[in-house]
């Protein structure tokens, strides 16, 4: 017979409920929050992208609510409870809860914290994930916790649910600051200091939707240049650099949530093309190509002719990478990451809008966050 803490020999209802709302709380934040992240799953479920990360955020915002619960209850004193049932979905709840905020709010923090916010969010979802299934699997097969420090039970106070609250909030917090950047470095996810990338960011993704990074040659690369123009050009890599070219520092955001703070673009922008091939009247949008054959996106002229938008051919002083877009990239500071287009090889200057490639899939032409 398993042993039961309570004196009657079963649970009192508060926490049998609280218990399965945690449960079917979890694996819905979880699940979303995968939708959210893995790209082969957010591009089978875009139509319904929208949908699951209003639903993500609602069930965290209860799931938030309901660490507090136990805070709140003045739980008989004959309860006995084991230290890690409480302590991690209570203290890993609060840590992800806090690091989820910056995901959210874009606009109220900083890239450089939303950076770490978003490692953060996903490694403690990670671990609190991989202790959930072992609560789950320890109570499937009746294993009792080894009686080790860890599960030592305790009788239930306020003040120790506060404490492991405190705690997650503090840490997560911690966790966003560029101090823990300096002890844990995620992954490679922040920049390498050493080799020959010394200094040169690492993004959390790089993607590409066709099944590989397209090569392209220096000597065979041209960038053509058309569409209502008086004077269409098709332009080597080497003319392209002997235009004038615009350095920049910016954010870089993906709309799938990660972001990578104070990138080095240097490129050329799309002013400079202008003299070049002359643009009708009718030119009311610029429709961008790229090596892979595949993909595309648009902007309007106006928006192609704002100050930081750039074809980029490096980044943080270095020649771009073939996973990045080499040998040129569009950059789009203040629109999310599906905007900057990598390998272009065509810039096409045009009367009506197409839907780019993820745009085509359900993602706003407006990219703007
Ligand atoms: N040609 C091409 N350009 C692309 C993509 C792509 O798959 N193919 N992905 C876009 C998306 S969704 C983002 S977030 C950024 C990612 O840039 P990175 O691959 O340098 O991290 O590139 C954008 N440009
Ligand atoms: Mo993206």
């Amino acid at each position: 017979m398993k042993k039961n803490w309570f004196p009657h020999g079963k649970w009192p209802k508060y926490y049998v409920w609280l218990h399965h709302y945690s449960i079917v709380s979890f694996i819905g934040l979880l699940l979303s929050g995968l939708v959210l992240y893995v790209p082969f799953l957010h591009v089978r479920l875009i139509r319904y992208l929208t949908l699951i990360h209003d639903a993500h955020i609602f069930l965290g915002i209860l799931f938030f609510l309901s660490l507090f619960s136990p805070i709140m209850k003045k739980l008989p004193k004959v309860n006995r409870i084991r230290i890690v049932d409480w302590f991690m979905p209570i203290t890993f709840g609060m840590a992800i809860v806090l690091t989820g905020l910056p995901l959210w709010q874009i606009h109220w923090f900083p890239a450089a914290l939303r950076e770490q916010a978003f490692a953060w969010h996903g490694n403690l979802s990670y671990l609190l994930g991989i202790w959930f299934v072992l609560h789950g699997l320890f109570k499937a097969f009746g294993t009792k916790y080894p009686e080790a420090q860890v599960t030592k039970k305790l009788d239930p106070e306020r003040r120790q649910f506060l404490r492991w609250g405190i705690t997650g909030i503090v840490g997560g917090a911690i966790a966003m600051t560029p101090f823990s950047q300096f002890f844990f470095s995620l992954g490679n996810r922040s920049s390498s200091s050493t080799g020959a990338n010394a200094g040169v960011h690492e993004f959390p993704e790089y993607f590409t939707v066709t099944d590989s990074y397209p090569k392209v040659m220096l000597d065979k690369y041209r960038l053509q240049v058309d569409g209502l123009v008086a004077t269409p050009k098709s332009i080597t890599y080497e003319q392209l650099l002997s235009l004038p070219a615009t350095k920049q520092t910016k954010d870089f955001q993906c709309v799938t949530g990660w972001s990578v703070a104070n990138v080095g673009w240097e490129g050329i922008h799309i002013r400079e093309l202008v003299p070049l091939v002359n643009p009708t009247s009718k030119a009311d949008f610029v429709t961008f190509y790229s090596a892979d054959g595949v993909y595309t996106e648009s902007l309007t002229l106006q928006e192609a002719m704002e100050a930081d938008v750039l074809l980029a051919f490096k980044m943080d002083g270095q020649a771009l990478r073939v996973e990045q877009g080499y040998p040129i990239r569009l950059v789009v500071p203040s629109m999310y990451g599906y905007k900057s287009i990598k390998w272009v090889n065509r810039v096409e200057f045009a009367s009506t809008r197409i839907q780019g490639y993820w745009e085509q899939r359900g993602y706003d032409s407006e990219a703007t966050f």
